[in-house]
């Protein structure tokens, strides 16, 4: 069993260190015999992150990809289609979503065909956020509903799901959210949920602001659009 990890990046040369030391432990625990491999897809940062990622000591194997465009969900598409892996599965390089989680994502995955690490189920949570970032997050996913999404948390961007999902349809995302694009157009047929507690960003910049939303609101749209037309 192979898997592939995809950390997308945009400057965030304070934290990948401290990622790869954490996915270092979390692919020592996976079970032997078992191939690890890392794609941290770049989208033109100017702070050197793909560099210090090369030159990160590491146990598994790991590609570096620098695109010219720009788009969270786009750059997590591109580092499936490089992956090798039986399983595909993303990570925030953040270090808002906990390594320590990924083998319980991956056993879970035995017996599904997609797994998400979620917050909004019990043992779940976001460490910090005001309030309104908690409205707007609910709110968002409130608006997946009529799409016929039952995930608890279908805007979670750590996830792990079998190549033939990634396969079986062709994805054309807008802006951050992948997992939703993936949920609606591929027709999954066993989703798991595992509860993990999100953690603020201490180290580099936010990504997510206005642009961000006016994206999530037109992606919505065009996901209605595909439901409703074909
Ligand atoms: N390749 C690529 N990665 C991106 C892009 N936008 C964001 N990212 C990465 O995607 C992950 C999530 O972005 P964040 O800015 O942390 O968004 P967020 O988690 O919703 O918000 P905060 O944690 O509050 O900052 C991080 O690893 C970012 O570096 C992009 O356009 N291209
Ligand atoms: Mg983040």
């Amino acid at each position: 069993m192979k898997v592939s990890l995809v950390v997308p990046t945009l400057n965030e040369s304070g934290s990948v260190s401290e990622l790869f030391r954490g996915l270092d432990s979390a692919a020592a625990e996976l079970p032997s015999g078992w191939e690890f491999e890392v794609i941290v897809v770049d989208d033109g940062s100017t702070d050197g992150t793909p560099e210090i990622v090369r030159s990160l000591p590491s146990g598994f194997t790991k590609k570096v990809i620098e695109r010219k465009e720009r788009g969270l969900a786009t750059a997590v598409l591109r580092g499936f289609a490089e992956a090798e892996g039986d399983v595909l599965g993303v990570i925030d390089a953040d270090l808002s979503h906990p390594t320590h989680k990924l083998p319980e994502l991956l056993r879970r995955l035995e017996n599904n065909e997609l797994v998400v690490a979620s917050r909004n189920i019990p043992g779940g949570e976001v460490e910090e956020w005001p309030w309104y970032r908690r409205f707007m997050s609910w709110f968002a996913t409130l608006l997946t509903r009529p799409l016929g999404i039952r995930v608890s948390d279908p805007m979670s961007g750590y996830f792990f799901l079998r190549r033939r999902v990634f396969e079986r349809a062709e994805f054309s995302p807008l802006g951050y959210k992948i997992l939703l694009e993936i949920l609606v157009k591929a027709k999954v047929t066993s989703v798991a949920e595992v509860p993990y507690v999100f953690r603020n960003r201490e180290v580099g910049k936010s990504k997510m602001g206005s642009r961000e939303t006016v994206n999530y609101l037109r992606h919505l749209a065009k996901l209605y659009s595909w439901k409703v037309l074909g």
